[in-house]
């Protein structure tokens, strides 16, 4: 009942259940699975796609033949399992060139090596398949802002990405960009914390139209904020690109958990904003299994990503469908038309028609909101009593 199909664009990156559990503080507790290995991984648990930065495909140090008899082979495992290539990014962040930032390193060396590695970058993900680019610019950012004046940085990042836009316009690609927000980890302050910060930025660009968002659950929450808010904000503006889906609580380092297996209601609001709204993007799980995982859990992690999601697809039709939330709901936005003429917008007959009426506060005030009982047949929905 809950399996998952193609028509679920559920995606998982290189990265992500090929995780190996290393962490600041100790060493990989899982032997490196190949691309190849990921890929027949991914189909066993019933993926549709996988991503990948250059390098978890391609090593920074292969030679050109290497690198094509590593693109073979993973065409190869993509044509047996009918897995595709969604997304793909740049790794701008592992290797120490890129201790200061990539697009807004104080080097202007470093900044056009950036350039010309995501150049490449673009080529390989776009020969496989890739129709969004993700940017998560992990190392832009500071520790000391005596080092690096912010507006001069964004002018940096924007100058990069307008060069780039140009790029895929000239060469004539199928692909968007996707910005990819986050506060801190591993910089001490990263450039575009939030999906807020990405969208105004996305403003300033050459060609906005190209580039929209990715948010991620777990960036969102190291914020302490509502990740559905930031969503909505995306969505509204027309640039949800794409989405990161995994789990924490708030205020943690960037934990990357199983989708929904942290906050399962905000989990729940968040799918039933994306199934309402009929979003119709990828469903990428970036999250990782526990380091104390072997592979037989790291399976049942990604498996678990997928089940969550369709289980509070389920929550979600359920709540809709509810009687006595359609009549909670029905009554909370009762709504008479009285006001119906403030809807056009503003027009002097509108203001007249407002400055003319009079409002019994005290009455207004006194207006019911079940909200209590509402959300407890929420918490009841996904409690599975209901
Ligand atoms: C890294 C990061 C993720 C990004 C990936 C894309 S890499 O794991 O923490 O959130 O989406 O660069
Ligand atoms: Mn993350
Ligand atoms: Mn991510």
């Amino acid at each position: 009942m809950y399996e998952p199909k193609p028509e679920h664009k559920f995606s998982f990156g290189l990265w992500t259940v090929g995780n190996v559990g290393r962490d600041p503080f100790g060493e990989p507790t899982r032997a490196a699975l190949t691309p190849v290995q990921i890929v027949h991984l991914l189909a066993e648990v019933g993926a549709w796609g996988v991503n990948f930065h250059d390098n978890d495909l391609v090593p920074i140090d292969a030679t050109p033949a290497q690198r094509d008899q590593i693109v073979r082979d993973f065409k190869a495992a993509l044509a047996a399992t009918g897995i595709v290539v969604p997304m793909a990014t740049t790794n701008l962040f592992s290797d120490p060139v890129f201790k200061d930032g990539a697009f807004t390193s104080n080097d202007p060396a470093v900044r056009a090596y950036a350039l010309q590695k995501t150049l490449n970058a673009i080529d390989l993900g776009v020969e496989l398949g890739a129709t969004t680019y993700v940017f998560w610019g992990g190392r832009e950012g500071t520790e000391s802002d005596s080092t690096k004046n912010p507006l001069e940085a964004l002018k940096r990042y924007r100058e990069a990405i307008n060069f780039l836009c140009a790029y895929v316009k000239d060469q004539g690609y199928n692909l968007r960009f996707a910005l990819e927000p986050k506060p801190n980890e591993p910089r001490g302050h990263i450039f575009l914390p939030t999906v807020g910060d990405a969208l105004a930025f996305i403003a300033t660009l050459d060609y906005p139209e190209m580039v929209g968002v990715n948010p991620e659950v777990a960036h969102e929450h190291m914020a302490g904020l509502n990740f559905t808010h930031g969503v909505a904000m995306a969505h509204a503006a027309g640039k949800l690109f794409h989405i990161d889906l995994n789990d924490q609580l708030f205020g943690r380092y960037d934990q990357d958990f199983r989708f929904g297996s942290m906050m399962p209601k905000q989990a729940f609001h968040l799918v039933k904003f994306l199934e309402d709204v009929g979003y119709t993007g990828s469903r990428h799980f970036d999250a990782h299994a526990f380091r104390s995982s072997n592979y037989e859990d790291v399976k049942a992690f990604a498996r678990g990503c997928m089940r969550t999601y369709l289980i509070l697809k389920e929550k979600a039709a359920q709540f809709n469908a509810d009687p006595e939330v359609q009549q909670l709901l029905a009554a909370i936005h009762a709504d008479d038309g009285t006001f119906s003429y403030l809807g056009g917008g503003y027009s002097r007959e509108a203001l007249a028609a407002l400055r003319a009426t009079g409002f019994d506060r005290a009455a207004l005030a006194q207006r019911d909101l079940p909200y209590e009982r509402l959300d407890q047949i929420t918490l009841e929905i996904l409690l599975g009593v209901r």
